[in-house]
């Protein structure tokens, strides 16, 4: 055999280093989750030696006879999963799915209306320092500054203002449930296209616990590794009279060979996702970012919008503390075994790379079967670890009590 015999003490040492901190400390970040060890062998499958230019049936290479039937039952498995007319599993991410669409639907130069970063939309929403925000004329819709909810009647005198060809919903720090009626209702009327980033959500609607923006929507795109705790990766839902246009915006438009062992991992996580588990897991979820918010409102700390119908709070620290930036916070807490990243609230006065906020989620301690009454804990927790935000002997004795609530979930024991 041509492969090294010894292993590779210095990688492993590095691994064995990950995986004790992921056990060991408490995973806050909205946007990830522990996937399960079947999505992660096939993740680590032999079907990652594999090059497959092309689609089920029409391959650039050959030998794909397993890579097509394994991308055939990833495709069949999300779209029933969602009830879509057509999927394609190959985008190697969120943002790549995204790019994909707009490739797919617009020309370069077209108008689009979309969720402003600042007020928790996603860099390919329009942002100017990404592709979409160079490529494309994206005019940007916010919240209301009353409540910090979608401005629905903005977005609708927006668009009737601006024709755009495509209208772009979702979000990435919003913690509130995202409607998709109205915003089909506002493209109907200006005769744009609707385009539902469901990456944050995906995991909650495949559970049941958000409504499912496909019957409403052209397409659909999510990523894999959020709240539907599969391998890191994106995927496309669409009508079908998109489906062509799309498949070849995904390849040979913007990426190559596919991900197939991602793909395959892809396949049972959407297996997963259908299993009547993941419904309690979804409102387990949901149930816990509430719980959360509550406790930490209990320790004055501001939600934006006031609360949560999701699986994320975007947390106003400056009523806790006025001077405590989310830069701060974030690295106080990493100290203390809480891991979770500072992100502006709408219009924060201060820079993205400061903040006066941040953002928390509960989907991975959920799958390591926390439920209320830890959340209360980890509230605890966090307020106690920011009112000690510089000692660090305190943030060490708060990381240990982290230890110990962790000890008993171990996602991976
Ligand atoms: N990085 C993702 C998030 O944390 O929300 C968005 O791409």
């Amino acid at each position: 055999m041509a492969w090294l015999d010894e292993p590779d003490d210095e990688m492993l040492a590095i691994l064995q280093r990950e995986y004790d901190r992921q056990n060991t400390t408490l995973q806050l970040i909205a946007s990830e989750n522990f996937a399960s060890p079947a999505v992660m062998a096939f993740t680590g499958s032999v079907f990652t030696n594999k090059y497959s230019e092309g689609y089920p049936g029409k391959r650039y290479y050959g030998g794909n006879r397993f890579v097509d039937e394994s991308e055939d039952l990833a495709r069949d498995r999300v779209k029933v999963l969602f009830g879509a007319e057509h999927a394609n599993v190959q985008p190697h991410s969120g943002a790549n799915a995204n790019m994909s669409v707009y490739q797919a639907l617009l020309d370069v130069g077209d108008t689009v209306l979309g969720l402003s970063l600042d007020h928790g939309g996603h860099l390919t929403h329009g942002s100017p320092v990404n592709a979409s925000g160079k490529l494309y004329e994206f005019v940007a819709y916010g919240l209301t500054a009353s409540d910090e909810r979608l401005d629905m009647d903005a977005v609708a005198e927006q668009a009737r203002a601006i024709s755009p060809k495509l209208i772009v919903a979702g979000a990435t720090a919003y913690p509130r449930r995202i409607d998709p009626a109205p915003f089909r209702e506002i493209a109907d009327e200006v005769g744009a296209l609707l385009m539902f980033d469901a990456a944050h959500i995906a995991g909650l609607i495949a559970g049941g616990a958000h409504p499912n923006p496909v019957p409403f929507c052209d397409v659909v795109t999510f990523t894999t590794h959020k709240t539907m705790r599969g391998p890191r990766g994106g995927c496309i839902l669409s009508r079908a009279e998109y489906a062509a246009a799309i498949d070849k915006a995904v390849f040979p438009g913007s990426q190559g060979g596919p991900l197939e062992h991602a793909i395959a991992a892809k396949a049972v996580a959407f297996r997963e996702a259908a299993d009547p588990s993941f419904r309690e897991y979804a409102s387990q979820v949901v149930a816990n970012a509430a719980a959360l918010g509550d406790a930490l409102a209990g320790h004055g700390f501001r939600l934006v919008s006031g609360g949560t119908d999701n699986h994320l709070l975007l947390v106003d620290l400056r009523t806790f503390d006025a001077d405590l930036t989310g830069k701060q916070a974030q690295e106080s807490l990493d100290r203390a075994g809480i891991t979770l990243n500072r992100n502006s609230i709408p219009d924060d006065p201060r820079s993205p790379f400061v903040t006066s906020g941040i953002r928390i989620g509960t989907p991975s301690v959920t799958t390591q079967g926390m439920k209320e009454a830890q959340m209360v804990t980890i509230a605890d927790l966090v307020a106690r670890a920011l009112r000690a935000f510089d000692d660090d002997t305190a943030l060490d004795a708060i990381r240990a009590e982290v230890n110990s609530l962790c000890s008993g979930f171990t996602p991976y024991s």
